[in-house]
């Protein structure tokens, strides 16, 4: 791959509808769509899949931007790179920023997918042609409208029903939903909302037979979930506390957690993120892909990622058309019977409308040298 220029496209897209975690309530956002342009004139697209606030992690869609400009983008800028796998050592001189070097490495996928003939799931290794669903729900004013909501998202055939749950919204709102929907596979994301204070009350989830219950402790720790696990029958699983293989390994190692939540932003790419996948496989942790409430084309990423094999637990990759009034991929993601096909197009095998971006667009920069 020769990457000639990199175009920033910087857009603010609204949600249809807020969404609102243990950390706070979302409605709009601002993305920055990175396109790396390579000699012959192939596009590839990659996304900073922050929020406008440093409330998930450290980063934001600004200190992700400043990143991408003033240190990730000269590194790759007019350079021959054989393979993109190296990419993730060649940004790793500047410590973390994962989710802005995700933006710029994915695209490198892409691009280099494209170059090569293949869809993105080829290049990464992916077996799936299709991949299970499901629906990340966040907190509701009552259990009687989660209750509603999870009707809703069962009917369209969602997989799997992911509920953000906190102190004052968790057992009451769960057992709602269990107490009429007692089979669906349901699992409790808790954005470290908890302490180890919290281990009596958070053994009330133990009976209604959850599929996990995601970070429920604080989002750099892996030494407490340790010690939850065991005083808990629901499965743990990490998504905040591993932004690396090594991460993973540790967690591993200490009995942390039966599950990982894999997030290619948060994990600083696609390389990383198989790295995970494949340590994963290894010792029998079954991994799924989570979701960070992005356009179609980090959307169109974590399908092709989730087409690996250890990706065995449904992801939150609900349709981005869900979320986003105006979403820039075309054809426009769907889901039948809760799959996605994989595409088998070229790259992540969705065009880009570029009237639907001009439509977000509040900017756009050139960047070459
Ligand atoms: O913890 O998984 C999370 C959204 C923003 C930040 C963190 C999380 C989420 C979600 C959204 O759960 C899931 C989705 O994108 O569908
Ligand atoms: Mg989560």
């Amino acid at each position: 791959i020769y990457i000639k220029e990199v175009v920033l496209h910087h857009t603010r897209v609204s949600l249809k509808a807020p969404f609102t975690t243990s950390f706070g309530t979302i409605q709009s956002k601002d993305v920055c769509i990175v396109e790396v342009i390579d000699e012959s004139g192939i596009s590839g697209w990659g996304e900073t899949v922050t929020s406008n606030e440093p409330y998930y992690n450290e980063e934001t869609t600004y200190t992700a931007v400043y990143m991408l400009k003033d240190f990730l983008i000269p590194r790759i800028l007019q350079k021959k790179i054989s393979h993109p796998k190296v990419i993730h050592n060649m940004l790793s001189f500047v410590r973390r920023n994962q989710i802005a070097k995700a933006a710029l490495e994915t695209a490198m996928w892409d691009v280099f997918a494209k170059k090569n003939g293949n869809s993105l799931s080829e290049v990464l290794g992916g077996i799936k042609k299709e991949i299970a669903v499901g629906k990340s729900i966040g907190i509701q004013e009552t259990p009687d409208q989660l209750v509603e909501k999870v009707g809703m998202y069962v009917k369209e055939g969602f997989k799997k029903i992911k509920v953000k749950i906190a102190p004052g919204a968790d057992i009451e709102y769960i057992g709602a939903v269990r107490k009429k929907y007692p089979d669906v596979p349901l699992m409790a994301d808790a954005n470290s909302a908890y302490t180890l204070e919290h281990i009596e009350h958070l053994k009330k989830l133990d009976k209604y037979n959850l599929m996990m219950i995601e970070q429920p402790l604080a989002h750099d720790d892996i030494i407490d979930h340790a010690i939850l696990q065991k005083n808990i029958s629901t499965p743990i699983c990490l998504d905040e506390s591993i932004h690396s293989y090594e991460d993973a390994r540790k967690a591993i190692e200490l009995g942390s957690c039966k599950i990982i939540n894999i997030k290619i932003g948060r994990v600083g790419g696609l390389q990383e993120s198989i790295r995970i996948h494949d340590l994963c496989k290894v010792h029998n942790i079954p991994v799924w892909c989570g979701g960070m409430l992005e356009t179609g084309i980090a959307r169109a990423h974590n399908i092709h990622m989730t087409a690996l094999s250890n990706f065995t637990i449904p992801g939150d990759t609900a349709p981005s058309s869900h979320y986003w009034k105006d979403d820039i991929v075309k054809p426009e993601i769907t889901m039948e019977n809760g799959y996605i096909q994989v595409p088998e197009e070229l790259g992540i095998g969705y065009e880009i409308d570029r009237e639907k971006l001009k439509k977000i667009l509040t900017r756009s920069e050139r960047i070459y040298s």
